[in-house]
């Protein structure tokens, strides 16, 4: 399964609810990208330059490194997509290994939020953790981003029928609460 949403709709946050309750493998393209820019490796040297300014990874760079990603032993049994495909081209690309690897998507769950509750909770997450694209100017960019580009992702699962949309506002828990039963009802769709 995916899950799809604005930067501070709770992706991250209820994809590890998820995999645990699921036992499914959690994939964060965006987790991937920071421990390589902690690690200094030359993936991350690269995603640092856009991540800074809350730009996209180039494709290239993020379709081979999913792509590399969803060939391991441990994805074999599902997995969830946290942060992919944030773009058609990504779409494309995803749909390709899927094929070859004879695997389809079951569930297509995207989180909804307003800008400014988004921002709110993005400014708050910068004072806990200081991640360096959490701040108003770069925020604001991402959030362009996401309806300029990542809406059109939603429209292309929309359009498949596999799309189930649940509401990102209210406390974590109850939140989880409806991502829960909206996966249980598409499931047996
Ligand atoms: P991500 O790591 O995906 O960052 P994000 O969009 O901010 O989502 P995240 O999962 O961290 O936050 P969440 O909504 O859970 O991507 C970072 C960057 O990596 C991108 O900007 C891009 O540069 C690059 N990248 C990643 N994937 C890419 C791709 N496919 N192609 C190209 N580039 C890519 O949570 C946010 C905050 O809200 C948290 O502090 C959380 O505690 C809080 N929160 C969550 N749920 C809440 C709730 N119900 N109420 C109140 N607060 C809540």
């Amino acid at each position: 399964m995916l899950i799809i949403g604005p930067p501070g709709s709770g992706k991250g946050t209820q994809a590890e609810r998820i995999s645990e309750r699921l036992g499914v493998v959690a994939i964060s393209t965006g987790d991937i990208f920071r421990a390589n820019v902690k690690g200094e490796t030359p993936l991350g040297i690269e995603a640092k330059k856009y991540m800074d300014n809350g730009d996209f990874v180039p494709d290239s760079v993020t379709n081979k490194m999913v792509r590399d990603r969803l060939l391991q032993d441990d994805v074999q049994d599902g997995f969830l997509l946290d942060g992919y495909p944030r773009t058609t081209v990504q779409v494309d690309e995803l749909d390709d290994i899927l094929a070859q690897a004879e695997s389809r998507l079951d569930v297509v769950l995207q989180l909804t939020a307003d800008d400014d509750e988004l921002v709110k909770r993005l400014l708050g997450r910068a004072l806990d953790t200081g991640r360096s694209d959490d701040n108003t100017a770069v925020i604001r960019h991402r959030l362009d981003l996401y309806h300029g580009q990542t809406e059109a992702v939603v429209a292309r699962y929309a359009e498949r029928g596999i799309l189930t949309q649940v509401d990102g506002i209210g406390e974590i828990d109850e939140v989880t609460d409806r991502v829960m039963k909206a996966i249980e009802v598409a499931k047996t769709a």
